[in-house]
């Protein structure tokens, strides 16, 4: 049973808005994060674990941690199949859909199988959208891929319909992180008209304002890291 993936599904469908942390294993010291993940607002719903660059020891030990401070769900969001650890509950299959470099698209994946075959962890298959957040995100330089202008409202809306028409079971519409400019309004509302599936947005949001403003133009899910992180979230 998909039991991370329905409760997200079912949050949508009556409009029960829902919120991740992110938490990107590179930056994890778990003295600095005891605490952290204790008092987190009551707000949020989901942990994601992931970064860019970190090892397969980096996330084990975050996750493992996580996990004992803890009961909400533990989702991995890997920037490599070097992340995966079998100690999270689900993993955010990725496919960087915004972006023409088959390594993100598929390789990765093919690779990633012999971890994922026996791990035990949740697999859902996530459309993910690079767009533009007014600065270069270690996604577009991780990837080699170019961000989406956040003014072709088109080709974001049919890239993000061809991922669920491609059996994708969300959409992470993403400006990176640490983005100037998070995801518009319009984007998240021109989007969401037509899609059946979840939508998840993150990168750049960083007060309630935002964060509500996110979620009123139709983001399901939002994710939020740097503001977390720096206790800067207003
Ligand atoms: C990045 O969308 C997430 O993948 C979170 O971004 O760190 O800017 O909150 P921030």
């Amino acid at each position: 049973m998909p039991k991370i993936l329905d409760a997200i599904i079912k949050a949508s469908k009556i409009n029960k808005k829902l919120l991740a942390v992110l938490i990107d294993p590179e930056k994890f010291a778990a003295e600095n994060y005891s605490y952290f993940i204790e008092k987190l607002p009551e707000a949020v719903t989901h942990i994601f674990v992931g970064g860019s660059t970190a090892t397969t020891a980096q996330s084990e030990v975050c996750v493992d941690f996580i996990k004992t401070k803890t009961n909400l769900p533990v989702i991995l969001f890997p920037g490599d199949k070097e992340q995966i650890t079998e100690k999270a509950d689900g993993i955010l299959l990725l496919s960087l859909i915004s972006g023409r470099n088959p390594e993100y698209l598929i390789e990765q994946h093919i690779k990633a199988v012999p971890k994922l075959l026996n791990a035990g962890l949740e697999i859902i298959p996530t459309g993910y959208l690079l767009l533009d957040g007014g600065n270069q995100s270690a996604v577009a330089r991780v990837s080699k891929t170019k961000p989406i202008q956040q003014d072709e409202i088109e080709l974001i809306k049919n890239t993000a319909l061809a991922g669920e028409m491609l059996g994708k079971q969300l959409v992470y519409l993403e400006a990176g992180s640490g983005a100037l400019i998070p995801v518009s309004e319009k984007v998240i509302a021109e989007v969401k008209r037509d899609l059946n599936i979840p939508l998840i947005v993150g990168g750049g949001i960083r007060n309630a304002t935002q964060l509500k403003k996110a979620y009123r133009a139709g983001a399901d899910l939002v994710v939020i890291g740097t503001a977390f992180e720096n206790g800067e979230f207003k």
